[in-house]
């Protein structure tokens, strides 16, 4: 198939998920098109089945802003007819699904039918797109998808919960290269020492820190753990509230067990070191991060919002607690640290779980939509 992917070529989950998707399309045969403002990160090294569009968008004295959407419409529709796309898949309704409709009511009036899918990630409905500046786009974009997916049940039923949906939304949950997230203690051992030069345990951390990461609380379930149990906290990425942890560490005398390493993208070596994963967050969807921590080996201490108990079994693969709740987070965090024999276990429940949502199960099912959905464009055309 000729796929077109739009997506947010950033270090968020979207982009991350999205652009590994079109990685193993690439793999299993299929030409996929990236359509983005600039080239999406995990998109590194080359591959013959990959091509790369970028969306340019001129500037002129008139616009205060400059016309994003109307940009990556453009560049759909001159991919859809170059390049002879069977179908577009845009991440992240906001504002990817109704520039895919306006692409394809223009290829439309030029006899191309080019049907496109719609993936929901998480903030697009339940914190941006339920605001009502664009409520109304979002509920008729993901309406006239020809098919939408979200990342776990609770996505797909907060979707119907905020907005009038008139279609079905399948499920189809994110996944992890378990190969790519082995843990390699042994190679990684000299990162490791320069972490934990004393032999302390490492807690690790990865988000844009955003506000509904509530990286705060990392911190001060940090500052529990440190208590009882020598350990460093590793922060990995970067966003709006970093220099507020920073002063906040600083505050808390925390900075020299505190190491920010910013955006990396060896994320699977950065998790072959660690001994728990923290993801308080306010919500999360899904939470990619800890998935990827898991096939890596490391229990993960999360929040219990959203789609995490989809992901984090409690008491399986590490812990579930309220929002907010940082002395339990903490207390989850020492119990497991204070019993190997209890570590040792989780870590594996973690692997057994992160298998779950193994790359190879999960990409059949995006072909079979879009088989499904290419099926039912053609017939309408038939008709
Ligand atoms: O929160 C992020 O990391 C960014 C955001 C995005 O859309 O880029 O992530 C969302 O999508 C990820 C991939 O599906 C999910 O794993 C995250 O849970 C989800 N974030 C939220 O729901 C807050």
């Amino acid at each position: 198939m000729r796929i077109g992917i739009v997506c947010y070529p950033t270090y968020g989950g979207s982009g991350v998920l999205a652009t590994e998707l079109g990685k193993a399309l690439a793999d299993k045969g299929h030409m996929v098109h990236f359509i983005t403002y600039q080239q999406p990160v995990r998109l590194n090294a080359f591959h013959a089945n990959i091509y790369y569009h970028e969306v340019q968008v001129p500037t002129y004295p008139l616009f205060d802003f400059p016309p994003y959407e109307s940009a990556l419409s453009s560049t759909m529709v001159d991919v859809i007819l170059n390049q002879q796309l069977d179908l577009l898949h845009v991440h992240y309704a906001i504002p990817h699904a109704s520039t895919a409709y306006l692409a394809k009511q223009i290829v439309s009036k030029q006899g191309r039918t080019v049907p496109f899918i719609t993936t929901l990630h998480g903030t697009d409905i339940t914190l941006v797109g339920k605001d009502k500046t664009y409520a109304p786009v979002v509920t008729f974009s993901i309406n006239e998808s020809d098919a939408i997916t979200a990342v776990s049940n609770n996505l797909r039923e907060e979707t119907y919960k905020s907005f009038q949906i008139e279609k079905d939304i399948e499920v189809i949950y994110n996944f992890v290269d378990t190969e790519r997230f082995k843990r390699r203690d042994a190679e990684l051992l000299h990162f490791r020492n320069a972490i934990a030069p004393n032999g302390e345990k490492i807690l690790l951390h990865v988000s844009n820190f955003r506000k509904v990461k509530r990286v705060p609380d990392v911190v001060k379930v940090f500052q529990k753990v440190r208590e009882q149990v020598p350990v460093k906290l590793l922060l990995v990425g970067d966003g709006p509230d970093r220099p507020a942890i920073e002063a906040m560490c600083r505050d808390m005398h925390l900075c020299g067990d505190i190491r920010f390493v910013g955006k990396q993208e060896q994320l699977e070596d950065v998790m072959s070191i660690a001994d728990l994963f923290l993801l308080p967050s306010e919500y999360e969807s899904f939470g990619l991060a800890a998935l990827e921590a898991m096939a890596a080996e490391v229990p993960v201490i999360s929040s219990n919002a959203g789609g995490l108990p989809e992901v984090n079994i409690h008491g399986k693969t590490g812990y579930l607690s309220p929002v907010g709740d940082v002395d339990s987070m903490a207390e989850h965090a020492l119990r497991l640290l204070q019993n190997e024999e209890l570590l040792a276990s989780m870590r594996k429940g973690a692997l057994e779980q992160a298998q779950r949502f193994h790359i190879d199960n999960i990409i059949p099912q995006y072909e079979a939509l879009y088989e499904e959905v290419m099926n039912r464009a053609l017939e309408s055309v038939d008709k």
